[in-house]
């Protein structure tokens, strides 16, 4: 049996050596790293299909060396040490082991744009858009090209570079349900982020040298094509930036890149794009979805996952302080849900994740308290504003600086509160925090068979017409309540305004494959269990005619929760709709709230605004999706119009 003993004892760096100059050859590649010390007998040892992986990559990238990572503290320690010589990080004196990275400002958020599924077929990978029209579920590319701009990008790319090879697990290693990783990468920060994010080191070559699968994520910031580096402490290519996603094989490349989603490939390329692709297969579910754990006054505890759009809310609502009495919430995950029916029907779910890479913007002692307990230790910020006692800023944290602080905006300048006309932090900037140290989290959060899934929540930023809750009336039901999901866009990503975009599931920008399959295999779940979770939608943005939030959310979310639950022990409190079930009149809790809150505006179904979006989802459905839509959902889509069409007026 081999072991990692070496490595093991190599207090922390697992160094390869100088690789310069041997791109081309296997035996020698091989024999040169077990020609270089003790530590070689480990890659030597290494599953054939890994050496193969770091090997092919080697030729390809040619790097300066190579460093195995192992997750320990002294690694991290020393790359720290690294990313503050190259001026990619400086330390946040006020805290206890926290960073901030100030990124290219040409590099800070997911580029939906350049993101690929390469299949064969071009219709596995998304539904034809109508002809004439642009289609918004995913891009596609070609094999041919996808190698092609990988050979264009990655040859010599990490030349002067060391190449960092991340084992990686997504969810806890002794859980079944998780899934291991390679990540090879040019970039300290990326391996310090996915150290947070993810189980990585050691326990996970373990895992691996017991002959577990991996999924090949392969990375690279870039050099852009002139050679000329602008921004040494970040380096990118922002032109060529490129993230592709090849199922077939597990495979994820991405280039040009160093931010988020774009480059820690562990979570939305591995665990949702890659991750719903392993799921159709395996027959279960990767989604973009919080996990919270409540527990009644009555002492009774459930489980509720929550889809909602890329900073919607879902870290908030996830680490909720109830204004309920009595009600406790704690925390499984703030962004994706695994979930898989067991042999008795129950949907557990578990979080991949380690950490929580949130948006910071808006997080505040106000808004979610929980959060600000979670990461002021061991945390790396990313494109926040600084303060000059050595702390952060970002909007929303008005009242928690004093007034006289001297404060530096994400890109370095001096700025000032009410004065400066430009943000102080980037909008998508970023805290990337463990999830251990959050002071709610589920004491069941890392439990291999998962959590006990009792309900589903679909929600969205709708400003009009859409209610604070209803419920579907079946599954069916709630699979067609997903599929039309429409949310105002965020600054996670390129898109710009407040353009209400559909994005259903809040999967649009995650699709491993084609919609209509995904669709399809929903519905499947039917078969799969008699005892399926209830599926709602919650909207708590919308507003009144003067553009004022009609509820005011965060802690006073728990009231809906409270429907919920009472919904899911089937009280007598809703009543139907021609879009779904609503609170039944007075049955929200609504004691002690110290808002005026209108529940009739609230709940109110404008029959004007329900026919536009019955026509609005038709028409996404028939541009989009077209033959690939299943007849179920045509089959709902057809009765809400008929149930809107007999509203009074
Ligand atoms: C995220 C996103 O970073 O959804 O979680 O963009
Ligand atoms: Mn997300």
């Amino acid at each position: 049996m081999p072991n990692l003993s070496a490595i093991k004892g190599s207090s922390g760096f697992t160094e390869f050596g100088k690789f310069k100059g041997l791109a081309s050859c296997n035996v020698e590649f091989l024999n040169q790293v077990r020609g270089l010390s003790a530590l070689n007998g480990d890659l030597r040892d290494l599953p054939p299909k890994l050496k193969s992986y770091v090997e092919e990559n080697v030729r390809l990238c040619q790097p300066e060396t190579i460093h195995i990572c192992d997750g320990t503290d002294v690694e991290n320690s020393k790359l720290l040490k690294l990313m503050q010589q190259q001026g990619t990080i400086v330390p946040l004196p006020k805290y206890e082991n926290c960073w901030l990275a100030r990124t290219n400002p040409a590099d800070t958020a997911r580029v939906e744009s350049k993101t690929f599924i390469c299949t064969d077929t071009k219709s596995e990978t998304i539904p034809s858009p109508k002809a004439g029209v642009k289609g918004a579920l995913g891009n596609w590319m070609s094999p041919h090209d996808m190698d092609k701009a990988i050979n264009e990008r990655f040859t010599g790319c990490m030349r002067g570079r060391t190449m960092y090879i991340v084992p990686f697990s997504m969810g806890p290693v002794t859980s079944p349900l998780s899934k291991i990783g390679i990540e090879i990468t040019d970039s300290p920060y990326v391996v310090a982020s996915m150290r947070i994010m993810t189980r990585m080191g050691l326990p996970v070559l373990e895992k691996l040298l017991k002959g577990a699968e991996f999924v090949k994520c392969l990375h690279s910031v870039g050099t852009p094509s002139n050679g000329i580096i602008e921004n040494p402490s970040w380096p990118c290519d922002p032109e060529r930036t490129i993230i592709l996603h090849r199922p077939k094989n597990n495979e994820i490349v991405s280039y040009g890149s160093g931010y988020g989603g774009n480059s820690l490939l562990g979570k939305k390329c591995f665990a949702l794009r890659i991750g719903s692709t392993i799921a159709r297969r395996e027959g279960w579910l990767a989604e973009h979805m919080l996990i919270l754990g409540i527990t009644s006054p009555s002492g009774k505890k459930r489980y509720i996952a929550a889809a909602f759009p890329s900073a919607c809310g879902k870290t908030n609502l996830a680490m909720m302080t109830p204004s309920l009495p009595g009600y406790k919430i704690e925390c499984v995950g703030d962004d994706i849900a695994w979930m898989r029916f067991d042999k008795n029907g129950v949907l557990r779910a578990i979080n991949p994740e380690n950490g929580f890479f949130g948006v910071a913007p808006g997080t505040s002692r106000s808004s979610n308290p929980i959060a600000m307990d979670t990461i002021f230790k061991n945390t790396l910020f990313t494109n926040v504003a600084s303060t000059s006692d050595g702390g952060v800023f970002w909007e929303g944290m008005e009242k928690e600086v004093s007034s006289n602080m001297e404060i530096t905006d994400w890109r370095g300048n001096n700025w000032k509160m009410g004065q400066s006309k430009t943000p102080a932090a980037h909008p998508n900037s970023r805290f990337c925090t463990p999830a251990k140290q959050c002071p709610i989290i589920d004491p069941a959060w890392e439990h291999p068979e998962g959590v006990p899934i009792s309900a589903i929540l679909f929600g969205g930023r709708r400003p009009a017409g859409v209610p604070l809750v209803y419920e579907a009336r079946n599954w069916n039901h709630g699979v067609f309540i997903g599929a039309t999901m429409r949310s105002e866009a965020t600054a996670a990503a390129e898109h710009k305004g407040k353009v209400v975009m559909h994005d259903p599931f809040a999967m649009r920008p995650f699709f491993g494959y084609n919609f209509g399959d995904y669709l399809s295999h929903w519905l499947s779940m039917k078969e799969r269990s008699d005892n399926l979770p209830k599926i709602f939608h919650v909207n708590w943005f919308r507003k009144d005619a003067n553009g004022k939030f009609l509820w005011p959310g965060f802690g006073e979310n728990s009231r809906v929760l409270d429907w919920i639950l009472r919904r899911l022990d089937n009280e007598d409190c809703a009543r139907d709709t021609p879009i779904g079930l609503i609170p039944k009149e007075n049955s929200l809790n609504l004691e002690g709230i110290e808002e005026n809150i209108d529940v009739k505006e609230l709940f109110d179904l404008p029959k004007q605004f329900w026919m536009e979006e019955v026509d609005s989802v038709a028409k996404y459905f028939d541009e989009q999706v077209g033959d690939d839509l299943p007849k179920e959902i045509t089959k709902q889509l057809n009765e809400l119009k008929k149930n809107v069409q007999s509203m009074k007026d």
